[in-house]
């Protein structure tokens, strides 16, 4: 019998899915949510929120299955010698493809103008069509190209930028710190989906702000440190760039006295863009359980040393 330990918040939204999920794999499971005996467990399921921090004990696991995309929070664990998978859920990535888009729409539309208009005003400026705006986005990977491709079937002009070189139909790529500035030029939409690592960390500062078109709109649903706040709001006052719609922060839940919170040109939304879904997760952990079983590779490993 395969030891599950599922050492994350939420376990009654796995129940419904996760046992069967696991069963129609073939793997004859325990999944517990406590390990009095660590040795025991073949597998973690694991998350940031988890109070589990010293992985040593567990001498027989096979794996650690962070629940989350995001892994900045336990790479670093000195405790954890195990094999690292991180989270690519469909369900999830089919909700950041919502909130991106969604949240570009109303950039891209204007929609506060019609939606706030205490005054009444008859504002009959059209917007520009989609293949009028450029988009960028910085991070190419599951998410970030999920997106890219989204926004490119609305017609939006999308370039995207990533660590190492890639070819994508239709899509104008640009890679490492040379190919920044080209990504970001003319750029009126910029939407992070980075990992949080040592050199993705403010990428997001007063230089590189500079390089989009005056006025561009910032998304930020990939994670706080990506961006330097001060640099933000000093853009945001001088007008280099217009808003900033933000999902993730340094400090979550964001503390009140932050000045995001008061800027008119910032909008927050409390790290909602994406949450990973169990009904479509479990299908994903019962697949590398089953791969990790029977000797095959597993999915969506983290690279410990680039840090995701
Ligand atoms: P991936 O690992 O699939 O993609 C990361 C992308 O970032 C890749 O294209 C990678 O390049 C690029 N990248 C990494 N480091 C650098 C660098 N130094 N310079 C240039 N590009 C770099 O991650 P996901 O797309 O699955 O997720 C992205 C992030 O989204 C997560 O790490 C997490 O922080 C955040 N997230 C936020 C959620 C929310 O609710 N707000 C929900 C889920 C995730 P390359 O392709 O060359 O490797
Ligand atoms: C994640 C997140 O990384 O929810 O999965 O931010």
């Amino acid at each position: 019998m395969t030891q599950i330990f599922f050492s994350a918040p939420g376990w009654d939204e796995y129940e419904p899915f996760l046992p069967a999920a696991l069963e129609a794999a073939g793997i004859s499971a325990d999944i517990v949510t406590e390990a009095p005996a660590p040795a025991a467990i073949d597998y973690i399921l694991y998350a940031p929120t988890s109070p589990l921090q010293d992985f040593a004990p567990f001498t027989r696991a096979k794996a650690v299955m962070s629940l989350w995309a995001g892994v900045e929070r336990i790479v670093g664990n000195q405790s954890l010698t195990q094999p690292l998978t991180r989270m690519v859920d469909p369900g999830l990535t089919e909700s950041m493809v919502e909130y991106v888009t969604g949240h570009v729409l109303r950039h891209h539309l204007g929609m506060d103008r019609h939606i706030i208009n205490p005054g009444h005003i008859w504002d009959h400026a059209c917007p520009p069509i989609a293949r009028q705006r450029p988009v960028t986005f910085l991070g190419l990977g599951e998410l970030g190209l999920a997106c890219a491709r989204a926004l490119q079937a609305l017609n939006f002009p999308v370039k995207g930028w990533s660590r190492s070189p890639k070819s994508i139909p239709g899509l104008a790529t640009f890679h490492g710190e040379a190919g920044l500035q080209e990504a970001l030029r003319d750029a009126q939409i910029v939407i992070t989906l980075l990992p949080n690592t040592p050199d993705t960390q403010n990428i997001l500062n007063a230089d590189t702000l500079a390089m989009t078109a005056p006025g561009a709109v910032v998304i930020n649903p990939g994670r706080g440190p990506l961006i330097d706040d001060a640099a933000l709001i000093a853009a945001l006052d001088g007008g280099q760039i217009s808003h900033a719609t933000l999902d993730v922060f340094r400090i979550e839940p964001l503390p009140q006295d932050h000045p995001f919170w008061a800027h008119p040109k910032v909008t927050i939304t409390p790290h909602v863009a994406a949450d990973t879904r169990a009904v479509t997760a479990s299908q994903v952990i019962a697949e590398n359980i089953r791969r990790a079983e029977t000797g095959e590779p597993l999915l969506h490993l983290v690279d410990r040393t680039r840090g995701y």
